[in-house]
């Protein structure tokens, strides 16, 4: 029997007692009956289970972790408002406490600081690579308009950066790093970009090159840039890299005391999000009743963190978790269990939203449909209550990703192959950006104004060019086991049926094509300004970011090496030891 499943937060929980009506739900056989027939996605069982999530525990909690990082912090402010420190130190300092994961306790000093170099240089060795790379990234970053012409000092008449240039290494990988920061069409990224990547690949296959620190670094910047980089992940690998690379200076232990203590205490917070959604999930049984899909909450769970992960958005990472889960099963049963037949009824169906329209459907879809529905509603009544607006209908927009799920589904059946372009067409929806980024708009916008709604409803670019890069990464960390099982050719597959060429040749493309992504999403940062909040554009960058970290290592979300198991115990489960 299906218990209330609640996702509001305890202040707000009007609706959390809500009893569900089980009435409609028959839960006969019928499934058990067919799913011999069914396809299945031969995905691995979960590795985690209700039990571990309830034992999850830290002890950075309390009055007494609150006292001690207060005081740490107000020591890094001090650190951040010292008079006599040069805009060069400065920049690092930005650079580093960004790198450690602390930059969101401080974005106003963080500000002024950037205001103040971006308004005054002069200070700065503009002859430095090392400085004016930073600068350049850092004053990017922050939407700051820095021209790409600051690096012309650096090349020499045949448009080429000096080859002399390569012994400065650390230079070498911040001009690299802020090459990722550039837009469409600036040719002196594009070579900064591939000159910083050719010295740094040569400097590690150089046996003779002994610092050991510094390979250490350029490996991490090559794997992936910082700009491509899960906020998270990031503050624990330089954590780590930091104790062991920066001068032995008071400062240093300061700045890596409050890092650490941060962390964990922010893991804690995860802790007792994800023991509460271990519980939710648990009541929703459809680890019983769909045994068919993906059990995977702590990776639910992770893509919600890495969405935006600030302690006070809890009730946010909640709703995400909940949403990334319905993804999940959704998409299995679209992928893999549902007939054709079926998946045509369904589609046409939800659009009624509502389960007691999918009567004649089996029971596993009203099952899941039940429970979608109960918890979507719910979190646009949370919404509703807190924003004045009706949020409902554009929630409700789900029904364009079954849209494109079932596009997908008729493609495979029929033995379609669509080309690059009308894949693509469909397949930044069916990959669920804008579902997501909707759901994270009403969670992470302050204000509502009529143009912004109506972009939103229209998928604005932004939405758009994150969607493409979940899609195209994804697709390249997924599409081996999806070919394997029988699916729709997947963004490399199109390319090489479009061009005849080799599968190594249309990775490659893809490659490619996702740095391109990249400088459009970097341009639209701008544009989007003036229509959505700072902590929106955010999420849109974030949720390109966190598929960069799942699928890093193959499909992180589907099929989970030791390697991902490694990082989720890192970021949720370990603390750092202190
Ligand atoms: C993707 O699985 C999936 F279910 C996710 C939850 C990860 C991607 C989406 C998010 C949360 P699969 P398909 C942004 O690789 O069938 O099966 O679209 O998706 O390729
Ligand atoms: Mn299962
Ligand atoms: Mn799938
Ligand atoms: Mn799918
Ligand atoms: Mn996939």
């Amino acid at each position: 029997m299906l218990k209330p499943t609640s996702l509001a937060p305890v202040n707000r929980s009007s609706t959390a007692g809500k009893v569900v009506k089980i009435s409609s739900i028959r839960c006969t056989t019928t499934h058990d009956k067919i799913s011999n027939d069914r396809r299945s996605g031969n995905y691995p069982p979960s590795t985690w289970d209700y039990d571990f999530f309830q034992s999850l525990t830290s002890s950075f909690k309390g009055e007494i972790c609150s006292k001690q990082a207060c005081e740490l912090k107000e020591n890094v402010r001090l650190l951040l408002n010292k008079e006599d420190l040069d805009s060069l130190h400065k920049l690092e300092l930005v650079d580093t406490i960004q790198r450690l994961g602390v930059s969101y306790h401080f974005e106003d000093e963080i500000k002024r600081i950037l205001e103040a170099i971006y308004n005054n240089d002069e200070e700065l060795n503009s002859q430095d690579l090392h400085a004016t790379s930073l600068k350049f990234r850092l004053l990017r970053q922050h939407n700051f308009n820095v021209p790409q012409d600051i690096f012309k000092q650096f090349m020499d008449k045949s448009g080429k950066f000096k080859a002399s240039l390569s012994k400065d290494m650390k230079g070498v990988v911040q001009l690299y790093e802020a090459s990722y920061l550039s837009i469409k069409n600036e040719e002196i990224m594009d070579e900064a970009q591939d000159f910083s990547t050719k010295h740094m690949t040569d400097y590690i296959n150089d046996i003779s090159c002994k610092d050991e620190i510094l390979v250490k670094l350029v490996c991490h910047a090559l794997e992936f840039p910082q700009r491509w980089r899960e906020p998270r992940q990031e503050a624990r690998w330089f954590i780590e890299f930091y104790e062991t690379s920066a001068p032995a200076e008071d400062y240093v232990s300061s700045l890596l005391s409050f890092a650490k203590l941060d962390y964990n205490m922010v893991q804690a917070i995860y802790q007792d999000d994800l023991r509460y959604m271990s519980k939710w999930w648990k009541d929703t049984k459809w680890g019983e009743k769909l045994g068919f899909a993906r059990e995977r909450l702590m990776e639910c769970f992770q893509w919600s963190m890495g969405y935006n992960p600030n302690p006070e958005f809890s009730y946010g990472r909640k709703v995400l978790t909940a949403v990334t889960t319905f993804i999940t099963t959704i998409d299995d049963i679209y992928d893999v269990y549902a007939t054709l037949e079926e998946l045509e009824l369904l589609t046409q169906l939800t659009k009624r939203w509502d389960v007691a329209e999918l009567d004649q459907l089996p029971d596993y879809v009203k099952v899941c449909f039940k429970v979608f529905y109960d918890n979507i509603n719910q979190v646009a009544e949370v919404a509703e209550r807190e924003h004045g607006i009706s949020v409902l209908p554009y929630i409700q927009k789900w029904t364009d990703l079954f849209d494109a799920y079932l596009v997908e589904a008729k493609w495979y059946h029929s033995g379609y192959k669509p080309s690059l372009s009308e894949y693509l067409d469909n397949a930044w929806i069916s990959i669920t950006g804008p579902v997501i980024l909707t759901h994270l708009y009403f969670l992470t916008e302050p204000s509502f104004t009529d143009e912004a709604l109506q972009s939103i409803m229209n998928y604005p670019k932004i939405v758009r060019l994150a969607a493409m890069i979940v899609r195209i990464t994804d697709d390249m960390g997924t599409s081996y086991h999806e070919l394997e099982r029988g699916d729709t050719p997947k963004v490399v597959q199109c390319y090489m049926n479009d061009k005849g060429v080799s599968e190594d040749a249309a990775r490659e493309y893809v490659k490619r094509m996702l740095i391109e992504i990249w400088k459009e999403l970097n341009e639209e940062m701008q544009a989007a300004e003036s229509t959505f909040s700072k902590p929106f554009i955010d999420v849109c960058f974030n949720l390109a970011r966190i598929t960069t970290c799942m699928y890093m290592y193959g499909d992180g979300h589907g099929a989970p090496t030791a390697k991902d198991r490694d990082r989720s115990t890192y970021l949720i489960v370990d603390p750092i030891p202190i």
